[in-house]
């Protein structure tokens, strides 16, 4: 298949668009280099130091012979992601190409409406693209567990069957979402089914859940094919940050009792999920909802294990939470969808925090250790902070 890759400079696109070459699929990536300015503007950066795009494709096919096509621009530009899809004609589209970081979102003003601009325009030029080149591409759009927030009901995968007054529908499932940029994911959400059911594309959302690790088979095979690593309280994701504070000898920061629960899974299952659901597309005119974690534990339990595992005494901190968020609530997730396609779970495992440790010692002279703490408070607006 010809594959797009959009947001594939980013931690999962990059590993994604490798895999899928590995998997012997035509790859081009696409991206703006957003992530890399956010960088900038917040004063940290990747834990493991990453090439440039143009460095990583060339390593890839001086190691293993096969080319990667590279797009450079903004979805945000309609043009130029007409262009691209005009150009490269892929098969099936795999959509990473957002700001993903909900504190990011929660800074002020200025940076929500960032978000949720970028977003959600960036996925609208894209239906309006696909639909007017050609609306039998599939769409494998990257949504987010936290776009059903914490309801006191089992979390279906995307659709739900209610009766109500004696009457019987199947309904998108019903979102509580934690963060402008959650809300963002819900916006495409609905954008992407409403283009399904009006102009008949076929389209994937992956509900994906808090994502650990940092090497697949593909990375580990050149330290210049290394995707980046995140620690900082803004774009770190909990267990990796919680593995990096251990290794610096921090104390582990749970935000507040601790009992939030989250799914999960390593980023290993992410490439072969976005593999499988490219490989078994949705039929024109289905907005097909896959739940993509593989188990979920409490953020407790969470320091828990990566405490247990670390080789030094470790302690953890129960911080106030800068969050709005349930810290104690029910929490029961249907995953079947991606499972029955043939995903078989790598589960958390104490060799696999091992081995995070490792990358993590290796690099631990990068970190700045202000970025570590949360700045970023749910609960303050501003039009336009300056967030330092
Ligand atoms: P990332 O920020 O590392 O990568 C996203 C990439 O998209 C970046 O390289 C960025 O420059 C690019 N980008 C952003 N806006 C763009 C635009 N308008 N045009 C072109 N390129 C643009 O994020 P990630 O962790 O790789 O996450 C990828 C996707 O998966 C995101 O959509 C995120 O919401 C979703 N997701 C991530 C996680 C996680 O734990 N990392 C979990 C669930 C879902
Ligand atoms: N948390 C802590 N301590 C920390 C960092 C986080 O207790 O140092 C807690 C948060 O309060 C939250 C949970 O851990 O309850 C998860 O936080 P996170 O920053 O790891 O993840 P989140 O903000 O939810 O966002 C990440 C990705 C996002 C993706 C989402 C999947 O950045 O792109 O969409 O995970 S999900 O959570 O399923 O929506």
């Amino acid at each position: 298949m010809k594959i797009l890759v959009l947001g594939g400079d980013g931690y999962l696109g990059w590993p994604t668009a490798l895999h899928l070459s590995e998997c012997g699929h035509d790859v081009a990536v696409a991206d703006n280099f957003a992530r890399r300015q956010y960088d900038y503007e917040l004063g940290a950066e990747s834990l493991v130091p990453i090439e440039t795009l143009q460095t990583r494709v060339a390593t890839w096919r001086e190691v293993t012979g096969k080319s990667i096509g590279l797009y450079i621009g903004d979805l945000v530009d309609a043009e130029f992601t007409y262009r691209m899809l005009a150009e490269y004609q892929p098969d099936a589209i795999v959509h990473f190409a957002e700001q993903r970081a909900a504190p990011y979102s929660m800074i002020d003003r200025k940076h929500a409406v960032y978000t949720q601009t970028n977003n959600v325009m960036g996925n609208l030029n894209l239906l309006y693209a696909i639909a007017d080149t050609n609306p039998d591409i599939h769409l494998v759009k990257l949504g987010t567990m936290g776009e059903y927030g914490t309801p006191n009901i089992d979390i279906e995968e995307g659709w739900i069957e209610i009766e109500h007054k004696g009457r019987k529908d199947r309904v998108l499932y019903p979102k509580r979402p934690g963060s402008f940029y959650h809300l963002s994911k819900v916006h495409d959400s609905h954008n992407i089914e409403f283009a399904c059911r009006i102009w008949g594309l076929r389209a994937t959302d992956l509900n994906q859940g808090v994502v650990y690790g940092q090497q697949t088979p593909e990375t580990a095979r050149d330290e210049r094919l290394a995707t980046r690593f995140d620690y900082d309280a803004v774009f770190g994701t909990v267990l990796n940050r919680f593995v990096i504070q251990s290794v610096l000898g921090l104390p582990l920061t749970v935000y507040g009792k601790g009992g939030q629960t989250r799914g999960m899974l390593d980023i290993r299952d992410t490439v072969r999920c976005i593999e499988l659901a490219c490989e078994n597309p949705a039929e024109r005119g289905e907005f097909r909802v896959f739940n993509q974690i593989t188990e979920w534990m409490s953020i407790e339990e969470i320091a828990q294990t990566v405490a247990k595992c670390s080789p030094d005494a470790v302690k953890i901190e129960h911080l106030e939470n800068p969050r709005v968020e349930l810290e104690e609530h029910y929490y029961k997730v249907t995953h079947t969808g991606l499972p029955e396609l043939g995903l078989v779970p790598h589960l958390l495992s104490d060799t696999l925090i091992e081995s995070l440790f490792g990358i993590t010692k290796q690099y631990a002279h990068r970190v700045r250790l202000e970025a570590m703490r949360p700045t970023v408070n749910w609960r303050k607006t501003s039009s336009d902070a300056t967030h330092q």
